[in-house]
Parts: C-alpha cells; structure tokens; sequence
C-alpha cells in the first residue's frame, strides 16, 4: 500500500480533481470530500465534489469557502466508498477511471490506480486529517469543521466502540482552529425538524411490546407518509427509535415502500445477534443492525418474527 506521503506527492503533481462520495451521503464522505477540496484548492488546484443527487441540506456548511468551477477531470478520487455498488447512478460514468481510493472500511472493492485503506480509522476523516498534513496545507476552521463533522457521525459523536484516542487526539487538535463545534452538534445531534418528530410521534403510536418488553416492533406505511407529506429523508434514522428503550433486546422498524413491499430494519442489544436473526428472513447484515424486506402484511410479519424469537430463544 502506498504511503500517505506518496498520496500527498500524487496529488501535488497531479490537476483537475473530481472528488467522488457514496450514495446516501453522510457526515464521513462529505466531510472527507470537502476538507480534501478545500485544501487542494488551498495549493491552487481546481477541484470539484461529485454527490448523489439526494444530498441532504444538512450538510450544506460544510462548502463554506469552496470555490465552485467547471472542467473536465484529470485525476478521479473516492472517499469512503466501500463498494462499487456504493457509487451514486448519476457518478457510475467514472467507475472505472478512478485513480485513488481513500477509504477505511474493511475491503474496498473499487477498482483504482491507488487504493489506500486503514480500517482501525473511526472515519476516513482521520485518514484526511493526516492525508492533509502530508500535503502540507495549513489547515483552518473550514477545514476542521468537515473532518470534526466526519470523525463525529461516524462515532455517533463519539458514543460507539470505534471511537479510539486517536479520534479524540485528532478532534483535540482540530479544536485549535477554532472551528463551531457547538453549532454542528447542535445541527447533527440535537435538532430534528419538525417532520422528523412528525414521523416519531406515528412510530410512538404504532408501537408494541411483546415477551416482556424485550421486543418493540413498529411501523410506519406509505398512507401514514403521505398524511404528514414526508419523504425518505425524514426517515433517516428511524429504526433507532426502538432499540433505544431500555430493556429492549430486539427493537424492529417497519417501513412500507410502494407497492405493498416492507423494509424492516433489526436492531438488537449485545444478547441478539441481528445478522442471524435476519437470516431467518432471508435478510443480513451487521451483528447489532441487519434488515430484510417482505411482501407479506404487516400482522404476519409480526407474527413470524414472535414465532422465531418463540424458537430460538424460548421467549
Ligand atoms: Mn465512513
């Protein structure tokens, strides 16, 4: 793997950078891209961030100071992009011209000239972070307002078990340059709109308990959407809400997506795993968060997961 010194003298020689983020784009992949854009710009290159089109206004700040320009580029770069399938459909024309890959997940399955991995980083904002001292730009309060946003929502503001010293150190250090911590923790972790509780208050109401309260299931449908206008961006972080109550072990969310089709989300204290409970359903994922989806209503449903928990744990 090349040194993040090498990256650094890459991009010195290199001009016209497109700088490419995941699909669904959040905290780590903006800020990775934009802190990048900025100190490139900062040694007099032209650069431009490439995102889905569905980029949630939220993150907006983090292009203070960004100069916007149009050209065609030389040198294409991912930042946090763990899977090909992970590219955006409006960015799949440079899928197979990107020159570098940053990323700090596990494998990378972009194909690039350069691919560069850490996966003990919280964030790939600690990756940018050092990236950035290699490349010698002094960095500012622009600058350290997108990695502290990255390093923070990839730590879940530094409550999850990725976070390590180094995280810490790096924000330590960040905070130097006098960047609103404040403000973006109040934006990202504390303030909802008004939709957003809109939505909690219908998940509140459709919510039931079962085995003792060690299972909540919601749900919310497609009608209950349209009655308060809500679009998929509310419904960021929704299946939280269940697993959040104390003494739940199995926390469900139900979400209905047009034609009669459920995406449920599963999420589970140390004492379930997720994944296997989802491969019951012919779902995956992650030990703590996994999902499936089903056609069936949402009574059934219900009632398969409760037999299940019934089987395998005698619930
Ligand atoms: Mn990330």
């Amino acid at each position: 793997m090349e040194t993040l010194k090498k990256i650094a003298e890459a991009l010195r020689n290199n001009d016209f950078f497109y700088i490419l983020t995941h699909i669904y784009p959040d905290g780590d992949t903006l800020g990775s891209a934009y802190s990048l854009c900025a100190a490139l710009q900062k040694l007099g290159k032209h650069v431009k961030v490439l995102t889905d089109v569905n980029c949630p206004s939220k993150f907006d700040f983090l292009k203070n100071n960004i100069k916007e320009e149009d050209f065609n580029p030389k040198y294409i770069i991912s930042v946090d992009i763990a899977e090909k399938t992970l590219i955006p459909s409006n960015l799949k024309k440079f899928e197979n011209s990107i020159n570098l890959c940053l990323d700090h997940h596990i494998k990378s399955t972009i194909n690039a000239d350069i691919t560069y991995i850490d996966h003990t980083a919280a964030a790939n904002c600690e990756i940018m972070y050092y990236l950035i001292k290699e490349m010698n730009v002094a960095i500012d309060s622009n600058i350290a307002s997108c990695l502290y946003t990255g390093i923070s929502t990839d730590t879940g503001c530094f409550k999850y078990s990725n976070t390590t010293s180094k995280s810490h150190f790096i924000v330590s250090e960040l905070l130097k340059y006098k960047f609103p911590m404040d403000t973006i923790n109040e934006n990202l972790f504390i303030k909802k709109s008004k939709k957003k509780i809109e939505t909690e208050k219908i998940l509140n109401k459709n919510l039931e308990f079962s085995f003792n309260n060690k299972c909540a299931i919601t749900y919310i449908t497609t009608d209950e959407m349209k009655s308060i206008n809500i679009g998929e961006n509310e419904l960021d972080g929704i299946a939280s809400l269940p697993i959040s109550i104390e003494n739940v072990d199995i926390g469900i969310t139900m979400r209905e997506k047009s034609c009669g089709e459920y995406k449920i989300s599963v999420r589970t204290s140390n004492k379930i795993n997720a994944n296997d409970f989802c491969k019951n359903f012919s779902g995956g994922g992650h030990s703590r968060a996994a999902g499936f989806s089903s056609f069936e209503s949402i009574f059934k449903i219900k009632e398969k997961i409760k037999n299940i928990l019934t089987l395998k744990f005698g619930w």
